[in-house]
């Protein structure tokens, strides 16, 4: 029994290594900047999921602060609300995306230095202790999304 573990260990790994999609990828990561400064900026972004079902739990940039996740609701007088999100599933070969006007983090604290183009790093931390980096793209607060 333990002979025939170890005949198939190295195929295992080699399947490991071959899986382009295993761990969750961040792609499409963009920030816009608040109309007025000081302000948090809004960070929008796709999450395609890996082999296995994560959940996101937090999110931190070393240009901000502190990083929230938010979800966007319609009030029942109309107005757009905003909620915390503690977490979000990120189910194994799905896509999670935030943006306006739904799901979106926010940037609170972000340094002052970061301007339109700026490249802002972004990682995204799942329950399971495991990580994904992004880089966003910086826009002003009246261009059009990059993405
Ligand atoms: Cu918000």
């Amino acid at each position: 029994m333990t002979r025939h573990f170890l005949a198939f260990a190295p195929f295992l790994l080699l399947a490991g290594c071959h899986s382009p999609a295993s761990e969750p990828k961040v792609r499409e990561a963009w920030v816009r900047l608040p109309a007025v400064a000081g302000q948090p900026a809004a960070a929008y972004f796709t999450i395609q999921g890996g082999r296995h079902d994560k959940v996101l739990v937090r999110m931190e940039s070393a240009l901000a602060a502190k990083t929230e996740m938010h979800a966007s609701m319609k009030a029942m007088d109309g107005m757009a609300t905003m909620a915390p999100l503690d977490h979000v599933d990120v189910p194994a070969g799905g896509t999670v995306k935030f943006k306006p006007g739904a799901d979106h983090a926010m940037l609170i604290g972000l340094d002052p230095a970061v301007k339109p183009g700026t490249a802002v790093p972004i990682r995204f931390g799942f329950s399971d202790g495991t990580t994904a980096d992004a880089e966003a793209k910086t826009v002003s607060a009246g261009e059009d999304p990059p993405y």
